[in-house]
């Protein structure tokens, strides 16, 4: 069986140089380096050392500090720059008119609404997982908004600060529907494709070494050919963040003959971040996101602003800064939450936009309801 899965990894290996001719990209920071389309195969099985989330390494955060604080360089500069993913439908892709558009992309425009009073005022930059945390490590970018997941070493030592969740979301595994896989436990001996830099390599190995199961892993640094891969039948399974796979699979060739298999391997609690040490800045990306959240909670949406504008509850006043000063504690207009919603909307017209049953997606709310509601979407007060 061993040699089996050997010399298979060693066909698969040569199979995905030759298959996966995808664009190169830039070298990954300081990461063990597969290049674009290379694809790495080892066997794991139940008892084998679980592989590490390679990071970069940190330069001192305090070097890409910017003097006078982030907030006031982006209001200098009349531009949020933001790091979003560029391919990943649903959550951060250039569309048919030429325009990002994406859950996590609306968040880059929420925060331009409430900094700049412009959504549009945004210079969005595609970044691979790889490049991500580097390009905010170095300054590259004011904010990442791509599909992060928030983890103790990020927070850490990456050297970020995160933002709310904004999308609650956990790994899955899919297969094809004629592959007779029902569950995580008929695949002992499979090939899964999976890309590194990202939280998916671990997860994979850590829950197959919870169940003892034998399996190979065909790595890739990119996403692309990491779908490809498994489009094209080198892999038995495809494993990311559920949202990441519910928009790859409108990217395969038979989007219907696969499937997402019910078992949840890790929790993916997905947000924006940003450089560690900046306290105002983490600030603002935190009550924008709140805002979206807090206004889908008083059913304040794009139809209805200019009459709750006028609303007497004086928890809606000050939330939309007709009266106190909520806006300025953080250097903000007071009515930086008018300009979210007028720019972007609540919460629910965010998720409803990109994911929700109009879209290819139809992704069910879920754990990405309000509290009140059942899920976990909970703002602290505005007050
Ligand atoms: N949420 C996970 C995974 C995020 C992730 O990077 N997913 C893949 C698959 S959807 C991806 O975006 N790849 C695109 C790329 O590297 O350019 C993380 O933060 O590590």
């Amino acid at each position: 069986m061993r040699d089996f899965i050997r010399v298979s990894a060693v066909l698969l290996l040569l199979l995905a140089l030759m298959a996966c001719n995808a664009a190169p990209s830039p070298e990954p920071a300081a990461t063990e380096g597969v290049g674009a389309g290379e694809a790495t195969t080892t066997t794991e099985t139940g008892s084998a050392t679980a592989v590490s989330e390679s990071s970069p390494t940190v330069p001192s955060s305090e070097g890409a500090q910017v003097a006078g604080g982030r907030l006031q360089a982006v209001q200098d500069r009349g531009e949020l720059i933001c790091g979003v993913h560029g391919s990943l439908p649903g959550f951060g892709i250039v569309d048919a008119s030429g325009e990002y558009a994406g859950f996590d992309v609306d968040f880059c425009r929420a925060i331009a609404a409430a900094v700049l009073g412009d959504p549009e005022a945004v210079e969005f930059r595609p970044l691979t997982a790889q490049e991500r945390f580097t390009a905010v490590q170095t300054g590259e970018v004011d904010v990442l908004s791509r599909n992060t997941t928030y983890t103790i070493s990020r927070d850490t030592s990456v050297g970020l600060d995160f933002g709310p969740v904004t999308f609650y979301d956990g790994q899955g595994m899919m297969v094809r529907k004629d592959s007779g896989i029902e569950s995580l436990e008929d695949m002992a001996g499979a090939t899964i494709c999976v890309q590194s830099g990202t939280t998916t390599e671990l997860n994979l190995a850590d829950s197959f070494r919870a169940r003892s199961i034998e399996f190979t892993p065909v790595v890739f640094s990119d996403a692309d050919p990491t779908r490809e891969a498994y489009n094209s039948g080198q892999c038995d399974g495809f494993t990311t963040d559920r949202s990441g796979l519910v928009a790859s699979q409108t990217q395969l060739t038979a989007p219907e003959d696969h499937k997402i298999l019910p078992d949840t391997l890790s929790k993916e609690p997905l947000g924006p971040s940003v450089l560690q040490g900046d306290a105002q800045w983490a600030d603002v990306i935190t009550w924008v996101v709140y805002a979206t959240i807090q206004a889908e909670e008083f059913g304040i949406d794009q139809s209805n602003l200019e009459e709750m504008l006028a609303s007497e509850d004086p928890n809606i006043r000050r939330f939309l800064g007709a009266e106190g000063e909520l806006g300025q504690g953080m250097g903000l207009s007071n009515d930086f939450v008018v300009q979210i919603i007028r720019g972007v909307g609540n919460y629910g017209e965010i998720y409803n936009r990109n994911l929700g049953p109009d879209t290819p997606f139809d992704l069910p709310r879920g754990q990405n309801s309000l509290f009140t509601e059942g899920g976990l979407l909970y703002s602290p007060p505005f007050r």
